[in-house]
């Protein structure tokens, strides 16, 4: 187990095995330069992004940094198709596929030099992956922020492990060095970490959106939207309140209250209209600081607390 020069640090050509969560709105080409500049693998979030929104927050990203990044191609976007050519016309060096099987767009990806990963949930979809040639796979636990899956990080991962030889990373829950200790310990060879990125000088988001996940405990960040088909988790405020209400009684006006509603928690900062995903790892989150920091701080509290633990099982 090497933290730092691994498989992962090899297929993506960085510095340290941290990526940036892909996050729709939030994950914008200046956060996405910042963190590739810092050493891990900032990822563009496109899942709300047009065709023409992502070939501009590609020209900006150039400018930015020459370092490897990421784009992550929501596959519930409507535009999915057109983003992938965009993709691939503007040689993007790496693309995290999430939010659904991306097997079709898999081998054009490939063929064209592009490294790619996706984001599962279940093991199953990692082994069908490998064996369609993905790169690497990220095991997403359900304490992420975001659309997510059943089962938890611990367990997911671990199993995933065992099912594939890829290199796999983690993904949900991670947001300290401990915890990113953990994801290697279960057989992770890289964390994927969105939600500690939000609490960053610069990330973005309106400032109620970093108030609200510097405030939460490890229990604000809830899950809305299961009765609907597409459960995500976000930070509890009167709009998961109301949206869990009528989910059960009036799916039809809960699905349009959530149009939009990512937007409005991160433009507008809006606790009654907006949807702020977050991690249950919210809770572990205590200052805004700047992005080299956040990963710096990750990366030597790992080592340390790898270092302590194995100090005090010496003889
Ligand atoms: O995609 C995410 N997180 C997201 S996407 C998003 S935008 C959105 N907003 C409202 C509703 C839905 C989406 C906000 N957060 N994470 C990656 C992820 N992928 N989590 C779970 C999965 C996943 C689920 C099913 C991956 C594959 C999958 O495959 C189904 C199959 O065909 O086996």
């Amino acid at each position: 187990m090497n933290l730092k020069n691994n498989r992962v640090t090899e297929l993506l050509g960085i510095e340290y095995p941290i990526i940036e969560g892909g996050m729709a709105w939030l994950g914008t080409s200046s956060l996405a330069a910042a963190v590739s500049e810092a050493g891990g693998l900032g990822t563009i979030g496109s899942g709300s992004m047009t065709p023409e929104i992502l070939k501009s927050e590609l020209k900006n990203i150039k400018k930015l940094t020459s370092r490897p990044f990421g784009v992550n191609l929501m596959l519930l976007n409507p535009h999915i198709k057109e983003l992938v050519d965009v993709v691939i016309k503007e040689k993007v060096p790496v693309v995290i596929f999430g939010a659904g099987n991306p097997g079709k767009y898999l081998k054009a990806v490939k063929e064209n030099g592009i490294k790619a990963l996706a984001v599962v949930a279940s093991e199953k979809l990692a082994q069908r992956l490998e064996q369609n040639g993905i790169d690497a796979v990220i095991g997403e636990g359900m304490e992420a922020g975001g659309h997510i899956g059943t089962v938890t990080t611990m367990v997911l991962v671990p199993q995933i492990a065992k099912t594939v030889k890829i290199p796999v990373i983690a993904a949900g829950g991670i947001a300290t060095g401990t915890g990113m200790l953990a994801a290697f310990v279960l057989g992770a060879e890289g964390v994927q970490v969105g939600t500690r990125f939000i609490t960053t000088h610069e990330c973005e988001a309106h400032p109620n959106y970093k108030e609200l996940v510097l405030k939460a405990g490890i229990r604000d960040a809830v899950v809305t939207g299961a009765k609907l088909g597409h459960p995500a988790r976000a930070i509890k405020t009167k709009f998961t309140r109301e949206i869990s209400k009528l989910e059960m009684n009036s799916p039809e006006e809960a699905e349009d209250l959530l149009v939009g509603s990512l937007r409005k928690a991160f433009q507008d900062g809006d606790e009654e209209h907006g949807s702020f995903m977050a991690g249950q790892c919210a809770g572990h989150i205590e200052k805004i600081c700047s992005v080299r920091e956040v990963i710096e701080e990750l990366f030597d509290n790992a080592m340390s607390s790898l270092k302590n633990i194995s100090d005090s099982n010496k003889v």
